[in-house]
């Protein structure tokens, strides 16, 4: 009985997020759902990413939390329209969450809308929001161990970015473990390192967010004209 249930919500959660990629397709925008543990730099990448796009590009951000709205209120100066999504109990967003937020959002003038998931490692990955790409960040402060530990997500990703490196040799971290790691999970994921506090790999970054964005748009005008 419990199994039905279960695959029950994960198959009108997929239905609704193939809802959500419609609209975003529509949009002509890119759709980035970022997971990662609970202060690993989700929202102080957001921060820096998004005045980084601008003035050219605009975005429109939906955050998960728990509770408060910290996060919105952070990302709110340079973003086009945000979202906070209290999530109570629930460990990660769900795709109908995000559909009511989009009704209230600016996404026609987005050339992306960023998802920042509840803080989790596990439970995110598990329910599509209907973006188009998945980003998984792991800090330096959480250990090297963790990419064994909790494979599932590194699977799904289509980015891993490996934050707070500016803590690199101040704390006890062996990058070639946790390279070796995912290259074992997913050999042709791609990783990059960042300090959102130093500048540190944020030209890569947001390159790398520009390409998808382009694929992205291209991928609607194919779509339109067949
Ligand atoms: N040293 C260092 N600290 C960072 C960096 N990025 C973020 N931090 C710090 O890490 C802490 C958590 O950052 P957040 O951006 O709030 O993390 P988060 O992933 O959004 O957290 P949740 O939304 O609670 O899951 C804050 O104290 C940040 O200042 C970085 O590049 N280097
Ligand atoms: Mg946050």
């Amino acid at each position: 009985m419990k199994v039905t249930v279960a695959k029950r919500i994960l198959k009108d959660n997929d239905m609704i997020a193939d809802k959500n990629r419609e609209i975003f397709r529509d949009a002509g925008l890119l759709a980035v759902n970022f997971i990662s543990s609970p202060g690993s730099g989700k929202t102080t990448l957001l921060e820096k990413t998004i005045a980084e796009l601008l003035p050219e590009q605009k975005t429109t951000v939906v955050v998960g939390d728990l509770q408060t709205t910290r996060d919105a209120d952070r990302l709110v100066p340079n973003a086009l329209d945000v979202a906070q999504i209290n999530t109570g109990m629930s460990c990660h967003l769900y795709a109908n969450q995000v559909a009511d937020s989009l009704l209230g959002l600016n996404i026609s003038e987005a050339d992306y809308v960023f998802i920042e998931n509840v803080g989790n490692m596990v439970c995110p990955g598990e329910f599509d929001l209907g973006e188009n790409v998945k980003v998984v960040l792991l800090s330096i402060p959480e250990g090297d161990d963790k990419v064994a530990k909790y494979p599932t997500i590194f699977r799904a990703a289509d980015l891993v970015l490996l934050t707070k490196v500016d803590l690199l040799g101040i704390l006890d971290f062996d990058l070639e473990r946790v390279t070796n790691d995912i290259k074992k999970l997913n050999s042709n994921l791609e990783i990059l390192h960042i300090s959102s506090v130093k500048g540190q790999g944020m030209n890569e970054w947001v390159s790398w967010l520009k390409a998808k964005r382009q694929q992205n748009v291209g991928a609607k005008a194919k779509f339109i004209t067949e």
